[in-house]
């Protein structure tokens, strides 16, 4: 009898899957007993593995197919991101398959101590990726195919991308490794080991390495303020949101999942777009900018007017505690816990005054501005984390940046026009939303190609028409690029064949 060499080609991949399904869990079995993620108060916690287990089965969701950074989101402790460049398509698929494919982490190993690797590795690939190792299927996805640089106008960086850095202008961008880890040495040992694995079938273009902030500030990006509050969740792998956070069907972050509603190869499934961005933060410029324009409240100092000022440009103090729900003063304790700090809607009455239209947490969420939540087709998973050191004293005193600090900003969705390019272009860039001639941009990354960049929106409630021209960018794009982050079937059965 003949086997057709579909079947065979199937049951080759149930066994390649398998083993390294075994590889996995044998690696998994010798390893860590403290978690390779921060877990600073205020920030939602993954689901336990039991939930995400039950979650998933009836969601039909597998788990161990998906790369484990799109799930984790801004939790890491140190992560290196390494930019590479595929020299020799046939060893690197090799070398792929049988040396990276096994260390790739997925979503379920994430989900317990015990199952954590020393080191997170997940692996995405650039159009010019893909197409150097010879895969013609359309991901039918624009911004991907035709890569951050040829977007950089609608994302509004300034003409000619005067800040890019030479790397991810060059064009030749075709992957990017993410390892993380608790220890610099860890994420190090693992990126040599790779690195070493795939020889001379790739080049390293560049590497960012990033860390958590130290001390009381872990979890808090370089303003200071808490971020990774509000990510959502996605329904099947965590199906007990937070009170307010958003609960999205698999298919706005997972490629060809429920409401993903555009046509993919099979292959794609369950893979997600991965966004980077390297966002420089001109933080003592930032911290200048609010004592100079404090928010005059007569129950508050002028430094407090100022920290206001800074709470109602974000949508949230520094604790993570939203404007919304505390507005003339930040909250600590609201802020610190995750039932509370994200339960709130922007409903009326009279809720511009309560938080600006143009506050960053609104512009790019507007929650009932929009109506119901599942109204809003434009959620991205955020997994980004801070690089860069501390603000010296000599900067703090000067007012000004000589050190480069900033977000390794990472975003996962399904769609980059719906996601993370709709949240920059159409609402953060855009002065007249959300509403008509009075919102203007979001002050924090609302960009207007390096011009000035105005915002009101109620942004001082004392005032509320008042007019803020905002000179300098606080973020500068230091550019980027789109990659797809492949499901571990997908790398198994067509990127390294
Ligand atoms: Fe933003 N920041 O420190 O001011 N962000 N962000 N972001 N951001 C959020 O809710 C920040 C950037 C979103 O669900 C918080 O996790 C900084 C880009 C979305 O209510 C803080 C940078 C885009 C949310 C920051 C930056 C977004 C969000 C509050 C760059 C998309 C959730 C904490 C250096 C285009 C909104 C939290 C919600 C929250 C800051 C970039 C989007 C503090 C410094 C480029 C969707």
């Amino acid at each position: 009898m003949k086997i057709s060499s579909t079947f065979a080609n199937l049951v080759l991949c149930a066994v390649g899957l398998l083993s390294v399904a075994h590889a996995q869990e044998a690696r998994s079995l010798q390893k860590r007993s403290t978690s390779l993620l921060i877990n600073p108060p205020g920030l939602p916690q993954l689901p336990t593995a039991n939930a995400a287990k039950a979650a998933s089965a009836s969601a039909g969701l597998n788990l161990t197919d998906i790369q484990g950074d799109i799930v984790v989101g801004m939790t890491k402790k140190q992560e290196t991101f390494t930019f590479f460049t595929i020299v020799d398509a046939p060893t690197f698929k090799s070398k792929l398959r049988s040396e990276i494919l096994p260390l790739i982490t997925n979503a379920r190993q994430m989900l317990k101590n015990e199952t954590q690797p020393d080191t997170l590795v997940n692996i995405a690939f650039s159009q010019n990726g893909l197409t150097t190792l010879g895969i013609t299927d359309n991901l039918n996805d624009t911004a991907f195919k035709n890569g951050q640089l040829n977007n950089s106008q609608a994302l509004g960086d300034p003409v000619g991308t005067p800040d890019w850095l030479p790397e991810f202008t060059a064009g030749n961008i075709h992957g990017v490794f993410l390892f993380a880890s608790d220890t610099v040495d860890n994420v190090n040992a693992t990126l040599e080991t790779v690195t070493s694995a795939l020889g001379a079938s790739i080049t390293q273009v560049y590497s960012l390495q990033a860390a958590v902030r130290p001390g009381n500030e872990a979890g808090h990006e370089h303003f200071g303020f808490l971020d990774g509050i509000s990510n959502p969740a996605i329904q099947g792998f965590d199906d007990t949101p937070l009170p307010g956070q958003a609960s999205v069907p698999a298919g706005e972050i997972l490629l060809g999942e429920q409401n993903d509603n555009v046509i993919r190869p099979d292959w794609a499934k369950d893979g997600s777009f991965l966004v980077f961005r390297q966002l420089q933060q001109l933080v003592p410029e930032f911290n200048k900018y609010l004592t100079d324009n404090p928010i005059r409240e007569p129950a508050l100092t002028p430094e407090q007017g100022s920290e206001l000022l800074g709470a109602r440009m974000v949508g949230r103090w520094k604790s993570g505690a939203p404007v919304f729900l505390s507005p003339l003063v930040d909250n600590p304790a609201l802020g610190a816990n995750s039932s509370a700090n994200n339960d709130f809607t922007y409903a009326a009455p009279n809720n511009a005054s309560l938080c600006p239209f143009s506050a960053h947490i609104r512009k790019t969420r507007p929650r009932a501005d929009l109506g119901a939540e599942s109204k809003n087709t434009h959620h991205i998973l955020r997994g980004g984390i801070p690089y860069g050191p501390e603000v010296t004293t000599a900067e703090a005193s000067s007012n000004t940046s000589t050190i480069e600090r900033g977000l390794a900003f990472v975003a996962y969705q399904s769609n980059i026009g719906a996601g993370f390019q709709f949240l920059q272009q159409t609402w953060a860039n855009n002065p007249n939303f959300f509403v008509k001639g009075t919102t203007g941009f979001d002050p924090i990354i609302g960009a207007n190609h390096g011009n000035p960049r105005w915002t009101e929106g109620n942004l001082d409630p004392t005032i509320p028409t008042r007019n803020f021209t905002i000179i300098t960018d606080f973020i500068v794009s230091r550019g980027g690029e789109y990659f797809f982050s492949p499901s571990l079937s997908a790398i198994a059965n067509k990127i390294s064949v």
